[in-house]
C-alpha cells in the first residue's frame, strides 16, 4: 500500500511513520510536511534512508504541490494541522487556511486520483466539553475553540466528501497524546523541559481541568488499525483511558522531576478553557480490536527520560516554544 503521511515531521505523524517502517521495512510512504514551526524533519532520521520513504516540504494548502504528490497513492493519512489551542486562541487564521482549506485541498485530491482511503485524524475537542460520563461517536459536535471548530470543520467537509461522492472517508478522534518528540508547548514537554531547566510550570487557572492521556505509540496503532479495517463514513474514538486532572498530572511530573510545589506558578486560565474531555472507544476496541499497551506510568516515566536524555533535540525548539508563553506574560502581568 502506498501511503501519503500529512505532517509527518510533527509528534504523532512522524511517530506513525516510525512505527510503519519498523512493522515493516518494505513499506512505501511519503511525507507531505510545510515544518512549520512544529515539524521537525529530524523526527523522521532513522527513516531517511529507507529506499520506500520519500520527504516532500510543502504546503497541504498548495493544490499544485497535492496534485503532485497524490498520483499514484492508495491511501492518505492526514495528520498535518495547526495543533495548539493557546495558539488558535491568539489567531484563527492559521487554523482555519491550513486545518480547513488545506485539508478540503486534500480531499479534492484524493478523489481525482481515485485515493482507496482517506483517513481524517482528529481529536476529541470537537465535542466540547462533557462533565460526566464519555462521549461516543454519534455526539453532536459542539467544539469551544478555534481549534476545535476548524477541526470539526475539517471531520464535517471529509464525512461530507463520502456521502456526496463516495470516497472512503475514516475519521479518528483521539484524547490527550503523550509521548517522545511532542513540540515542547503542550502540556507535558513543557512542563518537564522548564523542570529541567529549573524553572516554574504556568498551571491554568484552579487545575482542576481533566484529560485523558494515550501514549502516541497506542495512538499510532489504533490508527492503522483504522486504516486498514475501518468501514468507510465511520468516526473511531481512541481513548487511552487514564483520566487526570492538571493539578494530578503536574504532581506525577513533579515527583518523577523531583521538584517540589513552589515551582508551580498559579496562572490566568485559558479563555474558554474546557473542563473535561472523555471518549467511548468501544466501538475500535469491538470491531478492530483495539486495546492501549502503554502502562501509563510506565510510559510518563519513559516519556520524562526521553527529554532528559535529549537535551539537543528540545532546546533549540525552546525559543518557539516559549515566544507565546512570553507574549501572554507581556500581556497578563503576575
Ligand atoms: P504537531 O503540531 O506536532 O505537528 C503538525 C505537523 O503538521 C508539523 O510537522 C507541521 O509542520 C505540519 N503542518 C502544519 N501545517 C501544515 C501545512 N499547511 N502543510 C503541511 N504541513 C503542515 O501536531 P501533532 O500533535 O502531531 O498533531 C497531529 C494531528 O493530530 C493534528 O491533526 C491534531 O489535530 C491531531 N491531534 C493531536 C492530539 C495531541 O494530543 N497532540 C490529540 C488529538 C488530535
Ligand atoms: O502551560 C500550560 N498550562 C496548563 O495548565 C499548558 C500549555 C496547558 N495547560 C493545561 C491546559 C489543558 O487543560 O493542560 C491541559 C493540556 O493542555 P495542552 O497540552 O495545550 O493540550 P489540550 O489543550 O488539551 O489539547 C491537546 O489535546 C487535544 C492537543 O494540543 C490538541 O492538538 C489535541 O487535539
Amino acid at each position: 500500500m502506498r501511503v501519503l503521511v500529512t505532517g509527518g515531521a510533527g509528534f504523532i505523524g512522524s511517530e506513525y511513520v516510525r512505527q510503519r517502517f519498523d512493522a515493516d521495512p518494505a513499506a512505501r510512504v511519503t511525507v507531505l510536511d510545510k515544518l512549520t514551526y512544529s515539524g521537525v524533519e529530524a523526527n523522521l532520521a532513522s527513516v531517511a534512508t529507507v529506499p520506500g520513504y520519500t520527504f516532500v516540504r510543502g504546503d497541504i494548502c498548495d493544490p499544485d504541490v497535492v496534485d503532485q504528490v497524490m498520483a499514484g497513492q492508495d491511501a492518505v493519512v492526514h495528520f498535518a494541522a495547526e495543533s495548539h489551542v493557546d495558539r488558535s486562541i491568539e489567531g484563527a487564521g492559521p487554523f482555519v487556511r491550513t486545518n480547513v482549506l488545506g485539508t478540503q485541498v486534500l480531499l479534492d485530491a484524493a478523489l481525482r486520483h481515485g485515493v482507496g482511503r482517506f483517513v481524517q485524524v482528529s481529536t476529541d475537542e470537537v465535542y466540547g466539553s462533557i462533565g460526566e460520563g464519555s462521549w461516543t461517536e454519534d455526539r453532536p459536535l459542539a467544539p469551544n475553540s478555534p481549534y476545535s471548530a476548524s477541526k470539526a470543520c475539517a471531520d464535517l467537509l471529509a464525512l461530507a466528501h463520502h456521502r456526496t461522492h463516495g470516497l472512503d472517508v475514516v475519521v479518528t478522534r483521539c484524547t490527550n497524546n503523550y509521548g517522545p518528540y511532542q513540540f515542547p508547548e503542550k502540556v507535558v514537554p513543557l512542563f518537564v523541559t522548564r523542570l529541567l531547566d529549573g524553572k516554574p510550570v504556568p498551571l491554568y487557572g484552579d487545575g482542576r481541568n481533566v484529560r485523558d492521556w494515550l501514549h502516541v505509540s497506542d495512538h499510532c496503532r489504533g490508527i492503522d488499525l483504522v486504516l486498514r479495517g475501518g468501514r468507510a463514513g465511520e468516526v473511531y474514538h481512541i481513548g487511552g483511558g487514564v483520566e487526570l486532572s492538571n493539578h494530578k498530572l503536574t504532581g506525577l511530573l513533579l515527583d518523577a522531576l523531583g521538584a517540589d510545589w513552589d515551582r508551580v506558578e498559579h496562572v490566568p486560565d485559558r479563555k474558554g478553557h474546557d473542563l473535561r474531555y472523555s471518549l467511548d472507544d468501544s466501538k475500535i476496541r469491538e470491531e478492530l480490536g483495539y486495546v492501549p499497551r502503554t502502562d501509563f506510568t510506565e510510559g510518563l516515566a519513559a516519556t520524562v527520560a526521553w527529554y532528559r536524555a535529549h537535551r539537543s533535540w528540545w532546546e533549540p525548539l525552546k525559543e518557539r516554544a516559549e515566544r507565546l508563553l512570553a507574549h501572554r506574560e507581556e500581556r497578563v502581568p503576575r
